[in-house]
């Protein structure tokens, strides 16, 4: 059955808007009817797609107001479009804000919407810095039609910080295997300057503290000891002058590439031989799953929804966080390996396909949207 879904997510970098907007357009492709109600195109909204419309929110700044309420103006549009539109249900990624705007609208409208939320994990993230969020977190998980998060790990802190009964499904993170698969990149590695004889070691992300780029830097210093290798870091964040700085104390920065924000990952996966995932946090770890796909294996830390995504040993290496012995142990024992390399290599690929397929993750999806329009 063909169903009239809205989505709402923040739509800038990041592994949620990502998800979110993926999703979107393989249920589009599905021949749902999907509206996007953002604050602005989603960024991997990339063009015009059939079955897909997008709902601005605008945000003004109104000279009364201290800060501009971005929550109500979302949830009046959420209201708005349901009304218009006729939406069957309202799938929110994050709990707050966008699950509380989706449970207003609701309230607001004569029409029976359902609500499906994701969590992400960056709310709970978020409760360590403003525990005067965890009982509205808790309002917007408790009063959603369904709960999901993105990986086991995720429900089960959920549960104990927001402290509820809710069911929480957990519903893995996927990639578009169209994009996402091992690419001819020779070209781009002579653009980079790389030699054939050079590994390659990357990591990306939005350069946040919890991603402890510090970390990355030292691990890789001690990997190009042994191993004559570049770091590329992609992303850009708060940490990004204290990266440029370290690189420079320990007398490396011909040795790492920083390229900012980049929107062909796939290519630059392509000509990488290893990721470094280091996070003190991580409720899944997308871009570990996208390097995977890439035929790429990654060296994580063994935090959060990391471990449901790297298999220790097999597509790669888990090392507890802050143990850059460890990463670096484990680094040059791969590069160093052609053929456990290349099993580990393989193994990646194929965990993608079986475990994470998109049509899995969408199936599910639509499973659960299921099952929540047709209970009561
Ligand atoms: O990692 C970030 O800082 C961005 C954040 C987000 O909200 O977009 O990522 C979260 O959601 C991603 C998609 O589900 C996950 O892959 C990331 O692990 C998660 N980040 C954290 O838990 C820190």
């Amino acid at each position: 059955m063909s169903l009239k879904i809205g989505i709402s997510c923040y739509p800038t970098v990041g592994g949620s808007g990502v998800i979110a907007t993926e999703l979107g357009k393989l249920l589009a492709e599905r021949g749902h009817e999907v509206h996007f109600i953002t604050s602005s195109v989603p960024f991997r909204l990339d063009r015009v797609y059939p079955n897909i419309y997008y709902h601005e929110v605008e945000v003004n700044q109104y000279s009364v107001f201290q800060y501009p309420p971005y929550d109500l103006t979302l949830a009046s549009k959420m209201a708005e479009v349901v009304k218009r539109q006729k939406l069957d249900l309202i799938h929110v990624h994050y709990a707050v804000p966008h699950a509380i705007c989706a449970i207003l609208a609701k309230q607001m409208v004569d029409h029976d919407v359902k609500i499906i939320t994701t969590l992400h994990g960056t709310d709970i993230t978020v409760l360590g810095y403003d525990p005067s969020l965890k009982d509205i977190i808790k309002f917007g998980i408790e009063q959603s039609d369904l709960v999901t998060a993105v990986s086991d790990k995720l429900v089960q802190q959920t549960r104990e910080l927001v402290s509820t009964e809710k069911s929480i499904e957990t519903v893995y993170n996927f990639i578009d295997e169209r994009v996402y698969m091992k690419l001819d990149v020779a070209d781009l590695k002579r653009h980079y300057h790389l030699q054939d004889d050079e590994r390659v070691i990357i990591h990306i992300s939005n350069f946040r503290p919890v991603k402890r780029i510090p970390d990355v830097i030292n691990s890789f210093a001690k990997i190009a000891e042994t191993i004559k290798s570049k770091l590329l870091l992609i992303g850009n964040g708060p940490e990004l002058a204290i990266a440029r700085q370290l690189t420079k104390k320990l007398h490396i920065e011909d040795k790492v590439l920083f390229l900012g924000n980049q929107k062909h990952i796939a290519e630059l996966l392509s000509m990488s031989d290893l990721m470094l995932l280091l996070s003190e946090k991580e409720s899944f770890g997308l871009v570990a799953l996208e390097a995977m796909a890439c035929g790429v294996p990654v060296i994580g830390t063994n935090t959060g929804g990391i471990p449901e995504v790297i298999v220790d040993g097999e597509t790669g290496y888990l090392c507890d966080i802050g143990d850059i012995d460890c990463v670096a142990e484990k680094a040059i024992s791969l590069l160093q390996d052609d053929a456990s390399y290349e099993a580990f290599s393989l193994r990646g690929i194929e965990r993608v396909k079986k475990v994470f397929h998109s049509q899995i993750i969408v199936s599910k999806y639509e499973e659960l949207y299921d099952r929540i329009l047709t209970s009561e």
